[in-house]
């Protein structure tokens, strides 16, 4: 499985002042954190407060850029955002996100294919969040038809149920699950599939173990990819485990550390 450490993003608070301060020790530190605990990609986002964000996201590739050498999950809502990020980097990145919107897939599918990007599909649309997963199949459709359309690379995309808060939102689990085990049934290639794996555990008590729960049953239902906490080492370990359990790497005595080095 593809991790994606979420940590450089401007939700959290220390992140949000060292972007706002454009302070590198910080970012280099975290970015190189997560790459040294197994992260394979980086997810960049400004986040919400930040006043100029096309300036910090081109900050922010060249800052990470000059600490670590993984690919780059440009998350952002803005194109314009994006772009600027896609300006410079160096490694085949990721767009994170489009959605079903015929307006934005109109805007980023050109945007992924004259960067030779992978991309994030959230499916949702303007209308708002799935209710189940009929409505995440529906936007699934609408999504991969229009990539077929645009001659975008099924293999560059990464289909996201979209997970909800499991204290606000309980009903959305098993039908976040379903959808990663159907999408796959839509096309061939299967598209990939990808969740924001924190967003279960937002305002909960447990949150460690919501996330390493529910990772484990995403994986279990095929999932490729994750954005999640790489510093969190019982996640880490339960995310090699459920693939040895799934004969996805063979197994021996020192199997988590054997894993860790390759
Ligand atoms: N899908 C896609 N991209 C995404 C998400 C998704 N990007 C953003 C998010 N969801 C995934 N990343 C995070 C990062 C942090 C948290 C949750 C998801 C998080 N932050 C703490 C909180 O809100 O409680 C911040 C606490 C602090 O200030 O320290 O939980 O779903 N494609």
């Amino acid at each position: 499985m593809l991790v994606i450490g979420e940590l450089i993003n401007g939700m959290y608070k220390a992140v949000g002042k060292a972007i706002s301060e454009r302070d590198k020790a910080v970012i280099e530190k975290i970015a190189g954190e997560q790459v040294a605990a197994g992260a394979g990609m980086l997810d960049v986002n400004t986040g919400p407060y930040e006043k100029n964000p096309k300036d910090a996201m081109k900050w922010l590739v060249e800052t990470i850029q000059g600490a670590c050498d993984v690919p780059l999950s440009l998350d952002s809502t803005k194109a314009d955002v994006i772009e600027e990020g896609l300006k410079l980097v160096k490694k085949k990145a990721m767009i994170n996100s489009t959605n079903a919107d015929d307006e934005k897939l109109n805007t980023i599918l050109p945007l992924a294919k004259k960067y030779n990007t992978s991309l994030i599909a959230l499916t949702m649309d303007k209308k708002g969040i799935p209710r189940d997963k009929h409505e995440r199949m529906e936007h699934a459709v609408k999504i991969i038809t229009k990539c077929q359309e645009a001659g975008f690379d099924l293999n560059d995309l990464y289909l996201d149920p979209i997970i909800l808060p499991v204290n606000v939102a309980q009903a959305q689990g098993a039908e976040v699950l379903e959808s990663i085990k159907e999408f796959k049934l839509l096309c061939t290639p299967a598209p990939k599939t990808v969740v924001g794996l924190s967003n279960a555990s937002q305002g909960t008590k447990q949150r460690p173990l919501i996330n390493r729960v529910y990772l484990v049953m995403a994986i279990a239902n095929g999932l490729t990819a994750a954005i999640m906490d790489p510093l969190d080492k019982d996640l880490m370990d339960a995310a090699i485990t459920a693939e040895l359990v799934l004969n996805k790497n063979i197994y021996c005595d020192s199997f988590l550390s054997a894993y860790r080095k390759k």
